[in-house]
């Protein structure tokens, strides 16, 4: 089928590949001529697209086909499915839809959907099924993400916005010519860097970063992990304690006060409400001093060692970046919030490589130098439903129908759900304490999934609704995060009797009497152009010339021209703090925020606080339990391709690994491969021991992805969120706390 004379191509979070095909199969995937450093991670797919996981033709779950909705829903997960066709199954989900709208409104539709799905600008699964439902009437909607919630809800208060400061993240030229130290909470883990939301032509976390260390740039990696950074980084290892950031952040901060090492003059300019947080630093009301000693205890760390770093970070150009895990823990809206204060109050922020980064290498395009580009996503119409969750509130929206909760300085209700509808993404992976959600997940009368592989989330659906890859349908790879445009072959043909998502909701759409609407009579083909065609007419404001359609396709990629300045977050502001005032209440960064202290929070007052989290190793339960971190794989994207050769490549004697540390190990008589339980009162998992001095003491690292596939309660494939807390970081943001978790590990 391929009339090109260039290679196939196509695009996916992990990046760009050239696709081989042979008798109407993909049989490789391989880097893309652009790519430095191409993710090991696209060929996972080749052997699965049409394995025995894949979704091969549409599917109900039997007792709710026979009996309807609500029957036997504790059945989901074990039930039998049967196959429909097409037209039955959409005449099913069209009456279905028809009777909740009717009996209880549109509101009893949750279509939060939260999750990654695939790149592609036109067949993003979440736009599609937006849009259709807007088409009638509307959706329970939610808000944020699992990535960094506590910070899109915390930052804006502090520095006017999140995402704009973090789509200007000092670019690592300007570090590389400017820094001295950079001092790396949660590290840089270059695993994360392979990623890029909507696709990424050329890896460059790996070269910034060691052109970086190259120049002379000294690294301290803040974590945990000690292969958070590379080795050959030689970086200073200050292994704290999990989830205490806050309380070293802080000491850091009360160091500078102490010892005379402030920038007052960048303070008294651009910053307001330090007085207050000095109060508390200093302990004037509850006479505990943020002292590096006090703090030492908190972080098992010397004291010497956190004084030493405040010294150093004091005398030295210096740049801290904060990694987005250290959002996704119990408070972790501290975090961000006390490394912005320490950042202002070391006075570097807005100058040349240095002051304040959120997360280098959590993604591709974290300081990547681009131009600002703007392009049109596909339309989604106006949801006319209010009713939301912060996305992490999933089991509780299905717990607890009608029951109040905090939100960003409001109170709302929870709606009662009755229809559950996910496409791209899978809550059996992103969510935390999944037994609660498997027992919450029994309450809607139906829950639809469009998916494409066999994963735990269509296993627990009533409706199964088989998609497409995106190497079997055309799109476009056009993001702002990436100066690369890539053209999204379409290699093969549909597997089985799957279909594209944008057209299960058109079957569906055309049922309701909303087809037109929803398409508005335009081919998917249609759409991609109409998206270009706004894409070139604002890249040309920018001064770029995007080739025709017609040479794009025939070229199957463009390139935006280099930025030539580096880019230097709040530069402007920091130039001109009038004209370019933040959009705070006050236009300065607010070290103190009158907005969120009259919100009279307990878990989240007014400045930057140290709150004990849920659970920690400062206070276990007894003293064999250790500190689960379920961080990022390496070998894939969350649960996305746990089922394809790489990642499984991975698996040591069959199972995900659980990195240990050796005294931890010899404590409990485990030795390297040996399978264990980790296990806490919310759920267990097993997994296979790997032996490492990488990891502190009292520490796991078991990566998240794994697909949740349960024997007698037990994931037998290692998915930690079987044991994650679901709680939220606080009122304020209710984001996710994944790395807040306590267990213990045994020989199984
Ligand atoms: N313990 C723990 N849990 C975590 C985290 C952690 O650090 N620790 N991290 C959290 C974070 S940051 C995130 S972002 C979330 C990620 O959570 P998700 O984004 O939900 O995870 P994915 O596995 O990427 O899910 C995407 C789903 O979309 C499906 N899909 C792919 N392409 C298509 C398509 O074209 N159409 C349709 N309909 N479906 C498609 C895939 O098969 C997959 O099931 O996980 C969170 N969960
Ligand atoms: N290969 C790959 N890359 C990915 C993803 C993936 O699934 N696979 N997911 C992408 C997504 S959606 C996101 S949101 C980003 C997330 O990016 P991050 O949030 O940066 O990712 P994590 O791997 O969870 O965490 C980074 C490191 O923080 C450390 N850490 C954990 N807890 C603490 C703590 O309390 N204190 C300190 N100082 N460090 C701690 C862990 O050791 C971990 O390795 O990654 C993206 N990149
Ligand atoms: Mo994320």
């Amino acid at each position: 089928m391929n009339e090109l004379s260039r290679s196939l191509l196509t695009s996916a979070h992990w990046g760009t590949y050239e696709v081989k095909v042979s008798n109407g199969r993909v049989t490789s995937l391989s880097a893309f001529s652009e790519d430095e450093d191409s993710s090991p991670i696209g060929p996972g797919i080749v052997d699965v697209m049409d394995g025995p996981s894949r979704i091969m033709a549409p599917m109900v779950r039997k007792s709710w086909l026979e009996n309807g909705p609500g029957s036997n829903t504790s059945k989901r997960g074990s039930d039998k499915f049967v196959q429909v066709t097409w037209d039955e199954v959409g005449d099913l989900v069209a009456n279905e839809i028809s009777r909740v709208k009717h009996n209880f409104g549109n509101e009893a539709i949750f279509a939060g959907s939260y999750g990654w799905a695939s790149a592609g600008r036109f067949h993003h699964a979440q736009s599609q099924l937006k849009r259709f439902l807007n088409c009638v009437g509307g959706y329970t909607s939610s808000v944020n993400t699992y990535s960094f919630a506590a910070a899109e809800v915390v930052v804006p208060h502090i520095l006017g916005s999140f995402r704009e400061h973090l789509d200007r993240s000092t670019s690592w030229d300007s570090i590389e010519k400017n820094c001295e130290l950079f001092v790396a909470f949660g590290g840089i883990p270059l695993k994360n860097g392979q990623i890029s939301q909507g696709g990424t032509g050329n890896h460059i976390q790996r070269s910034s970063l060691f052109r970086a260390r190259k120049a002379g740039v000294k690294f301290v990696n803040v974590s945990p992990l000690k292969s958070d950074i590379d080795d050959r980084i030689d970086a200073d290892w200050i292994d704290l304690r999990p989830s205490t950031d806050t309380a070293l952040l802080l000491s850091l901060a009360h160091t500078l006060i102490v010892e005379e090492l402030l920038d007052t003059s960048f303070l008294n300019n651009y910053t307001e409400g330090f007085d207050k947080f000095s109060k508390y630093l200093l302990g004037k009301d509850d006479k505990i001093p943020k002292s590096a000693a006090w703090a030492a205890k908190i972080c098992d760390l010397t004291e010497n060692k956190i004084i030493n770093l405040a010294r150093l970070m004091a005398t030295k150009k210096t740049m801290i970046s904060v990694s987005w895990s250290l959002t996704r823990q119990d408070h972790g809206e501290q975090p961000f919030w006390a490394a912005i204060t320490l950042a202002a109050m070391l006075g570097q922020i807005g100058r040349p490589g240095t002051g304040i980064g959120f997360g280098y290498s959590a993604m591709n395009h974290i300081g990547l130098n681009r131009k600002e580009m703007h392009y049109p996503a596909f339309p989604q119409g106006v949801n006319k439903i209010k009713s939301f969750i912060p996305v992490a509130r999933i089991t509780d929206l299905l717990e607890k129908p009608g029951a109040e909760f905090n939100y960003n300085g409001q109170k709302y209700t929870y709606p009662d759900t009755k229809i559950v509808w996910w496409a791209g993404g899978n809550p059996f992976h992103h969510h935390q304490d999944l037994n609660r959600l498997i027992n919450a997940w029994k309450k809607p009368d139906t829950i639809i999934s469009n998916e494409w592989c066999w994963n735990a989330l269509a296993q627990y659906s009533d409706i199964v609704l088989p998609c497409t890859t995106s190497l079997e349908r055309s799109d476009l790879s056009l993001t702002p995060k990436d100066p690369y445009l890539v053209v999204m072959d379409k290699a093969v043909e549909p597997v089985g009797e799957s279909k594209d998502d944008h057209d299960i909701f058109k079957l569906i759409a055309g049922k309701l009497g909303v087809e037109e609407e929803f398409t508005e009579n335009k081919s998917p083909e249609d759409w991609q152009k109409w998206m270009y065609d706004i894409s070139r007419q604002s890249a040309a404001k920018e001064g770029v010339e995007l080739p025709s359609w017609n040479n794009f396709v025939r070229d199957g990629w463009f390139k935006i021209p280099d930025l030539e300045n580096q880019t230097i977050m709040m530069e402007d502001f920091v130039k001109d703090p009038k004209k370019f005032a933040l959009s705070t209440p006050s236009g300065k960064i607010e070290i103190f925020s009158e907005t969120i202290s009259k919100f009279r929070y307990q878990d989240c007052p007014g400045h930057p606080f140290w709150i004990e989290p849920l659970e920690w190793l400062g206070n276990p339960r007894n003293s064999s339990q250790l500190h689960m971190i379920s961080n990022q794989p390496k070998n894939k994207l969350h649960s996305q391709l746990d089922h394809g050769s790489v990642s499984q490549a991975d698996k040591l004697n069959g199972h995900e690994q659980l990195l240990m540390n050796p005294g931890d190990a010899k404590e409990r008589k485990l030795n390297e491969g040996q399978l264990v339980r980790i296990s806490n009162s919310r759920g267990s998992c097993i997994a296979a021991v790997t032996i490492s001095n990488d990891v502190m003491k009292k520490v796991i690292q078991i990566s998240t992805g794994a697909w949740m596939k349960l024997e007698n309660g037990i994931c037998i494939n290692g998915n930690p969120n079987l044991l994650t807390p679901d709680k939220g970081t606080s009122s304020l943001a209710q984001g996710p706390i994944a790395h807040t978790c306590l267990v213990e590990v045994e020989a199984l």
